[in-house]
Formats: C-alpha cells, structure tokens, sequence
C-alpha cells in the first residue's frame, strides 16, 4: 500500500488536473471508445442524455462539449464495461461482502440480474423477473397497513418514473414518499415558501448572465457543481465580484482554468473566482448575515444624514414585503462583539461584504449544503432572503435566489408528487384521473422513516435508487434494525452497502441508467428532468444496454404494480410503458399549470421554465407579501448557543463530499483540491486546535460524539491533518463520518440532518483495532491516484 499524502495543491480548478482525471477513470472503467464518444452527446437535450450528476442548468444553446470532469467520471461510472452479475454473487458471500470498502462494491461494474437474497446460503441467487414481483407482490399485499411501507426515491429518475412511483405509492395507500431531497435541499422547500411563496430557485440562466454580483454560502462549486465555473466566470470577466462564505478555501471558489479553452489551457490565464472570501466558522451564516443587515442599515443611516443615494430598496420594501420594522429593530439590536463571536469573522470583514453587496445592482445569492445541513438551515435560509430583499434582489432580472440542488432531477422529483406531504399532492385530480381517494395523512420524510424503522414499525422498503443505509445518519444503530424488516427492495446499477444489509426478503432489482437507450412498445424512449433552475427538459439515452435483462424503471414500477395493486380501470401500466408520452399526459392533467401541453414543449431546444411567482413579484405567501423573518438566534444550532456545551475541547465536525465521489459512492482516494490522496480516513483541524489539544501531524484519532442520548457514537482511526479551518471547527467525510451523526441531530422542521455541526471530541488512539465501525483504511487500488 503506498503512503496517504498530504500536500497542498496550487493548481487552480479545472485545468489540467481536470482533463487527467477525466481520462483516468475513462482508462480505469475500460469505457469503450464509443463510451468516450459518448461524452459528446452529455447534456445535449431531446437526443443526448442529461448528466446523472448535479442538477446545474445546462445552457442552450449548448457548448459543444457540455461536461465538467466530474459529470465524465459520472458518465464513465455508468457506461463501465465492468459487469457485476451472478457469477460474482456465486463467489461471495454477503458477511464477507459486508468488509468491503464503498468504493470495492461499486467497482465491481453494473448489476445484470434481479437477485433474490437467500439466507440458509448467506449469497445473493439469481431470480427471473417473474419470480422475483410475484414474491414482492405477496409481501406488499402482505402487509396489515400501508402505512407500514416506504416508497423512498433518491433523486436521480426521471420525471416519468417519479410520477408513476408516487402514484404506486397512493394506491398502495400511503404517502410514505421520503426522497434524497429529505437529506438535502428540504430546508429550502420549508423556508422559502414561507419567505416568497415559491419552493425552489427564482433565477434563470439569463438572470446569471444579467447579474452584477454575487453572494456564495456553503456550496462547493469546483466539486458539486463545476459547470456552474463557467457562469461564474463569466461574471467575473464583467467585472461582477462573488462574495463568499464558506470555512474552507474551496478551490473552484477561489480559481478557475476553463479545461475546455485551449487558450487558457495553454496559458497561465486563470479567472480568480471570489473577489471575498470569508472564512465564517461552521454555524456561523446567521450571524455573518445579521453583521451585514447591521451594517446595511447603519449604512443608510449615514446615506440619510447626509442625503446620498439609499442604501435599502425602500419602494420595494413598502410595496412588497411584510414584516421589515420587526426585522429592522432586531438586527439593529444585536452588538459587534457578539455577532464577531458567532460568526467568527471580524466586523471589518462583515462591513466589507455589506459594502461589496450594497455596490451591486442585481444579486443573486446562492447556497449548498453548508446552509441547508444545520439545525437552523431553514432559518438561515430566510436570513439570506431577508438580505437580498433589503435590496430589492428578488423578482427582478439578474436577482434572486438559488438553491443549488444535488441530484440531477432531485427538484422535479418533487414536483411531480413525490412528497410525504399530503397538501401537496393535486388529490382532486388524482380522484379523477384515477378514481380513487389518495391518502389524506402525511406519510414519513426520511427521518420519520429512520425513527420508524428503529422502532419497528416500518416493515417494508421499497428504494427507487440511492444507498440508504449509508446515507442516513446514525448508520450503525441503522443497520441492525434495518435487518428486521420484512421486505428490502433495491432498484439500483451498482452493487452498495444497502443491498448487504438485508431484511427478512431482500431483492437487488438492476436497471437502466440514463445514458442507455429506453426499448419501449412504441419505440426509444425520452424521459424528462427538471435542473436546478426550474428547466424542464427531455432527453434519451444513447449507449447500449449494460445488459440484456435490465428493465428501465419505469417498467420496474408498473411490474411492482401490477403485482401489488388491484386493477384499476383508469389506468394502464403497460400502455405507459409502452410510451412515456402517455405517462407525461397524465402528469400534465395532475399538474397543469407547470406541465401543460408537456409533450409538445419539452422539445423546445432549451426546455421551458415551470411559472414562479416570485421571479415576477407575485408572492404566494400567506400574507401577500414577501416576508422578513426574523431569526431564532445568532447561532446555526440551538446547542451551541452560549451557555450550551461549547467546551474548549468539543469541535464541531462537518461532514463533506472529496472530490473523487458521488454521495456514496466513492470513485477514489483522492480529494484532489484539498491535496489530500490516497486516503478517506482523515480529519482536517486547525493547527491551533491540535495543538491545545496536544495532537500532531499523522496522529490517529477517533471521533466521539458529544450527545447525552446514552448511545456511544465514535468512526476511527482518523488521521490528523492540519488544515486551513476556523478554530473550533473539523471535517471528514461522508459517508464514513455517519454514524457520529445522531438520527434526531436534524434540521428543525425540515428534518434535514445536520450534518454539517456534529459536536465530537477527539481520542487518540495508540493502537490499531479490528472493530467494524473502524473505517477500514483504504489500499488505493493500482493506476488511481496518478494524476
Ligand atoms: N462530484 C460530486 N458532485 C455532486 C455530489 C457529489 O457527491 N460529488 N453530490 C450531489 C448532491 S446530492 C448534492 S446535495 C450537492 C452537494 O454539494 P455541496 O452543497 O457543495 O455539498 P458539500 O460537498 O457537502 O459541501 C458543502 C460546502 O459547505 C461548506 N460548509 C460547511 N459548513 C458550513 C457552514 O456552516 N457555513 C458555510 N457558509 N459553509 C459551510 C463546506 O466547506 C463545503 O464547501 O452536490 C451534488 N453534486
Ligand atoms: N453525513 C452526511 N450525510 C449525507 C450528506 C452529507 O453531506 N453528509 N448528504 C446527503 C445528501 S445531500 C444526499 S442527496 C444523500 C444521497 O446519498 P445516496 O443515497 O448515496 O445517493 P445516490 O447517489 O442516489 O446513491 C447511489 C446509489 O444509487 C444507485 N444508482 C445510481 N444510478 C442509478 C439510476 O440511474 N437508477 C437507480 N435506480 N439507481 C441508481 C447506485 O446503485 C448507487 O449505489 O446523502 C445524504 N447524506
Ligand atoms: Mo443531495
């Protein structure tokens, strides 16, 4: 095994770097050259394939080459040759399956058969597709109360499939519908329908080329979303400066060489992205935004007094919104000193970004998981809303908000009835569409799930996608109650940790993935996604089948239909396998105001835009208006408010994506920016911190979590790295990190978990051990890492 490095990396994001790792993993995955061709076809709507990774709007008229480095490592991912079939289950055994790392399940290729899990021989065996929805039929059927079922979809299907699995799921009988959604971008679908009455972005692509200026919070752009480098630079080019907060020097926020230009590949060109960066602490948005609101207004106090220019947009604010004079008492309320300790940046710092941000004319801020994951994330949510409607950034060209999402159709998942919420769901026109009462509870988000599974009361699992016994929080008091249920059920391409924990009837069901064309009754199909800003698309796959048995999903979801549900005289799951044009005529009549004539408008070369109130200052909001809402305290977690139990030797652990993943699964040991190669099992500390703490460079640590529910949580060993982050402050990744994160450490009332605070303290450890909560350290396999 060769030695883990650690050392800074100069480079800018993009580059050269990039196109090496591009060509790395299409090596290393043995993607046929036409799979390499295919690459061409990425993100090129109507007849190419939308990336199956992030959700970043793609631009029309597109680019001729329309990838970034970790959309291709996506796409190389899928169309590996590497194949996972029986044979490979005949070989091992599911105990010994269980010690392999994330990224040795994955790196066995595509699932090609639905396998059933057979207990007496602990080994996955081969089933006909016949055999294996007749049984998961029986078990459905089974069950004493719907209720006791979950339909979980993670957010990467298309809007068909999506559609067609929510409606399973009403008939079943429940609106047990969680989605990846629950775990990510959630805070925003609680906060800013309650601040501007819409639930997703309210920019366009148009609106960021219109925009001169830009507020950054918590997202790692160079890694999540690196398409996104390009509007960014852009801006930049106009002269637009990008504010940013985030605890870590993320490179793609600091420096960019487009891999596409040979201009600047050739040259030392590079486009220096944010023009601030602020090193906030974690948790510490709310009062970095309170120091600049503060600001703000002691700004225009001074612009009154001697008769310049207002600094707040006060015709707007009088027409449009509700609740300022509340809002205006309360940020003037809060003292320099405090807001400096919550936020960990100095006043000048907070003066700074106010006068950067009241420079600028049309704003758009944008945030990630480094918001949304927060015991506060909704409320930090409505403080970055309150900010730009100070100024009057909301409904107007090159302004606004935006969420960037993960999964690349997570947004429109949601908006085609995959929703526990049962307001939610259009139930007078699924009465008449398909003549049956939808339920009208509220079923299980994630978490609701998670708990009911702790405590018994979920029996079954269906997961279109994901791997979520690794995702959640809380994996190792997860796992073994996942065991007890009765029925597992994994629609999925490659082999994960999920399908090796197993209930008492567990199926590995393999499908299609989007790049692969869709052999329907009437022919190739296209599906449809929605992107991060609200455009609608279509798209079809282009690559040969990984395997002549993979059902697309939407035949998975009609099978699992047919054989769990009484025959309904309005609907007919083979006529909308057969055509997903019939599928897409019935979400326009559940959803017409979005989805109307849907057909005939996803052909429109750059899609068409669901319609938001907002962007036009229409405010769907209880009071009419936009709404300043006031914080519930300075702080992103309620627990580490003063008083609480910040201890000097408690740091607050972030748990965070490497470059070289895709949520779980894991592409490779490197975390290429962060200069980090060759291993996952690392904690980044300031070096202040390790030395009051009397840690060293290399040392192992294991991580404890700092709760008082009697349940001991603790990953390790870690190494010690230092690393450029605000004292006090820590990160390692996820998924491995997981089980520090409690089930109930969660965001208030969108339930998204906080995986971006865990309190841990650190433990040195002398000696190695065996136990199996220990990540394993990672052998970097051969040829991965060169670049
Ligand atoms: N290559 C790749 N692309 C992906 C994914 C992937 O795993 N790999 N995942 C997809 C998915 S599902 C999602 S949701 C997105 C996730 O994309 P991101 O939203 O970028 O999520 P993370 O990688 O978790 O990074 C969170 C960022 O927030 C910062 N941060 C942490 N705590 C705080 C805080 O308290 N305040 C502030 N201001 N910043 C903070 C971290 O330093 C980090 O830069 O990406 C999508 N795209
Ligand atoms: N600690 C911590 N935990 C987190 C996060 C964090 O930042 N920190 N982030 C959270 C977030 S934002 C998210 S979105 C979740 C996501 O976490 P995951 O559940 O990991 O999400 P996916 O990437 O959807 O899941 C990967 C699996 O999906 C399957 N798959 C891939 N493509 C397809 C396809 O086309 N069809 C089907 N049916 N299956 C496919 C593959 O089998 C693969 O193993 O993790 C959450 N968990
Ligand atoms: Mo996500």
């Amino acid at each position: 095994m060769s030695q883990p490095t650690f050392k800074p990396y100069h480079a800018p994001s993009g580059g050269w770097g990039s196109a090496f790792s591009v060509a790395n993993i299409l090596i290393r995955e043995k993607v046929r050259l036409s799979g390499a061709a295919l690459l061409l076809k990425q993100n090129k709507p109507i007849d190419g394939f939308a990336c199956v990774s992030c959700a970043w709007a793609k631009p029309h008229p597109s680019r001729p080459l329309a990838f970034c480095e970790n959309g291709a490592k996506a796409t190389a991912w899928e169309t590996t040759s590497r194949r996972c079939g029986p044979e490979f289950f005949t070989r091992h055994t599911v105990t010994e399956l269980l010690n392999w790392t994330d990224f040795d399940l994955e790196q066995q290729g595509r699932l090609t058969r639905p396998m059933r899990y057979d207990p007496a021989s602990d080994k996955y065996v081969e089933v006909s597709w016949d055999q294996a929805f007749e049984e998961i039929g029986r078990e459905l059927k089974a069950m004493a109360d719907p209720n006791e079922v979950v339909f979980y979809m993670s957010g990467r299907a298309s809007l068909e499939t999506a559609y067609m699995f929510a409606i399973l799921a009403r008939l079943y009988g429940t609106n047990n519908l969680p989605d990846s959604s629950n775990m990510c971008h959630e805070s925003s679908s609680v906060a800013l329908p309650e601040s501007i009455g819409v639930p997703v972005a309210t920019v366009t692509l148009n609106d960021l080329h219109k925009m001169d200026g830009m507020l950054f919070f918590g997202q790692n752009t160079g890694t999540c979303s690196p398409r996104m480098l390009h509007q960014l630079q852009e801006a930049r080019e106009r002269g637009a400066p990008i504010i940013t907060f985030n605890p870590l020097r993320e490179r793609g926020l600091e420096r960019f060489v487009n891999p596409q230009s040979p201009r600047e590949m050739m040259t030392p060109d590079e486009t220096k992205i944010s023009t601030q960066y602020h090193q906030v602490k974690i948790g510490g948005d709310i009062a970095t935004i309170a120091g600049m609101c503060k600001a703000l207004f002691e700004m225009d106090d001074a612009a009154v007094a001697t008769g310049r220019p207002r600094v707040l947009d006060v015709a707007f604010i009088e027409e449009h919104t509700h609740g300022f004079k509340d809002f205006e008492a309360r940020m003037r309320s809060y003292s320099w000193p405090v807001l400096e300790r919550r936020s960990g940046l100095t006043r000048g710092a907070m003066e700074a970004a106010a006068v950067g941000y009241a420079g600028c004319e049309r704003v758009i801020a944008a945030y990630g998981m480094g918001v949304t994951q927060h015991r506060y994330g909704v409320q930090t949510i409505q403080m970055i809303v309150n900010l730009l409607l100070m100024r009057g950034n909301m409904g107007k060209e090159g302004a606004g908000i935006l969420p960037v999402r993960g999964h690349s159709n997570v947004q429109g998942q949601r908006t085609v009835g995959i929703t526990e919420k049962a307001k939610k769901v259009p139930a007078d026109n699924l009465r008449r569409q398909f003549g049956f009462e939808p339920p009208a509870d509220d079923g299980m988000n994630t978490i609701e799930a998670c708990e009911g599974i702790l405590a018994g009361k979920v029996k079954g699992f269906i997961a279109l996608g994901g791997n979520f016994v690794r995702a959640i929080p809380d994996t190792l008091r997860m796992e073994p109650a996942w065991r007890q249920l009765q029925l597992s059920v994994q629609v999925s391409t490659k082999l994960n940790r999920n399908h090796l924990v197993t209930g008492k009837v567990s199926y590995i069901l393999p499908c299609l993935g989007r790049t692969e064309i869709d052999r329907q009754a009437t022919g190739e199909q296209r599906n449809t996604t929605e992107d991060s800003t609200g455009c609608i698309r279509a798209w079809r796959g282009v690559a040969e089948p990984a395997g002549d048995m993979l059902l697309s999903e939407p035949a998975i979801v009609a099978r699992l239909a047919k054989a769990s549900l009484q025959t309904n005289a309005h609907l007919d799951w083979d006529a909308w396998v057969g055509d997903y044009g019939l599928v897409r005529d019935a979400i326009a009549e559940s959803y017409p105001e979005i989805f109307h004539d849907f057909n005939v408008r996803m052909m429109e070369p750059g899609g068409f835009h669901r319609p938001l109130g907002a962007s036009k200052r229409e405010w769907d909001t209880e009071t009419g208006k936009a709404n300043f809402i006031n914080p519930p305290s300075l702080s992103e977690d309620p627990d580490t408010e003063e008083g609480g139990h910040e201890q000097r030797d408690v740091l607050q652990l972030m748990t965070l994506r490497s470059n070289d993943q895709f949520n779980t699964t894991v592409y490779g040991y490197n975390d290429r920016f962060r200069g980090i190669q060759g291993t996952r099992a690392v904690i980044l500390m300031n070096s202040n911190d390790m030395a009051r703490l009397g840690l060293a460079e290399g040392d192992k640590i294991e991580a404890v979590t700092v709760v008082h529910d009697g349940v001991h949580r603790s990953v390790g060993p870690l190494r010690v790295t230092p690393y450029n982050i605000p004292e006090g402050c820590c990160a390692g990744y996820y998924p491995e990190c997981n089980a520090l994160l409690p089930v109930w450490h969660h965001a208030e009332r969108s339930k998204v978990p906080a995986a971006k605070s865990i309190p841990v303290r650190l433990r040195k450890v002398i000696a190695f051990t065996d136990d199996p909560k220990v990540p394993i350290e990672p052998d970097p396999p051969a040829g991965v890492g060169a670049a």
